[in-house]
């Protein structure tokens, strides 16, 4: 492969249901790649931290109410507020692991079914954000999430929004390029090796892929 300093970072995007291991993998998977000798980030969505991420975090909590098309716009803008640090991060050579990114956006928004709401609605925000050079989705059973514990307080964390969530995420990733669907029922060690070798596949083609992409 090209010397370090001359090649970008690759840009890992880890979505998934509640539950399914998305934030453990991504520290696992964060210090797998430090041990191998890349410089990486570990960010997540929402960024509960900047001032649209605290509009977020107290809607997520329940204590605010926003209107459905109001609230994907903030989660979509939360994402733009932080797209050009990612743009830069990977043209310098970091790594970024993204905890949730556009795709839970559009599948949580249309899970709720608002007649002006759809999934094709939902996606033009996030267009022309910068493009996963991976995406991992980690998909598990409601019987098998169920055993990791009960629903949180969180406004989404309810029965009929994480099935009507599982559908759609399915309806998406099944026509997505750049996806490897991980068995997230499996052990956290077996999870861990299936998302490092798809990774490493991943990194080892960017020497040839060329620059970041744009979602389109
Ligand atoms: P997410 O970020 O997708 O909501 P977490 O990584 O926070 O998921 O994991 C949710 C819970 O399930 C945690 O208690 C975690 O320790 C546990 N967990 C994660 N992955 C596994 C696994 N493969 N097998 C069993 N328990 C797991
Ligand atoms: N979520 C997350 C959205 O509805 N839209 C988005 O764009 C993103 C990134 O917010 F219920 C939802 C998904 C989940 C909640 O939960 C965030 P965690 O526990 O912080 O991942
Ligand atoms: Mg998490």
């Amino acid at each position: 492969g090209l010397p370090a300093q001359t090649r970008r970072g690759a840009l890992i995007v880890v979505e998934g249901l509640d539950r399914a291991g998305k934030s453990s993998q991504c520290e696992m998977l964060r210090g797998f790649l430090s041990e191998q000798g890349h410089v990486v980030k570990y960010i997540r969505f929402p960024d509960r931290t900047t001032p649209i991420g605290k509009l977020i975090d107290s809607y997520l909590r329940g204590s605010s109410h926003q209107d459905d098309h109001s609230i994907h716009l903030l989660f979509s803008a939360n994402r733009w507020e932080i797209a050009k640090g990612i743009e830069e991060d990977i043209a310098s050579g970091t790594t970024v692991i993204v905890d949730r990114y556009s795709y839970s956006g559009v599948v949580y928004s249309a899970a709720k079914a608002n007649p002006t709401l759809s999934l094709d609605w939902a996606w033009q925000p996030e267009i022309g954000l910068p493009r996963p050079d991976i995406c991992l989705f980690l998909g598990i059973s409601p019987e098998e999430a169920a055993k990791r514990g009960g629903f949180g307080a969180e406004r989404y964390e309810n029965e009929a929004m994480q099935t009507r969530v599982r559908q759609l995420f399915q309806t998406i990733f099944e026509k997505m390029q750049d996806v490897a669907i991980i068995d997230a029922g499996k052990s956290m060690d077996e999870v861990s090796k299936e998302i490092q070798s798809a990774v490493t596949g991943c990194i080892a083609r960017l020497d040839t892929c060329g620059a970041l992409r744009k979602l389109e």
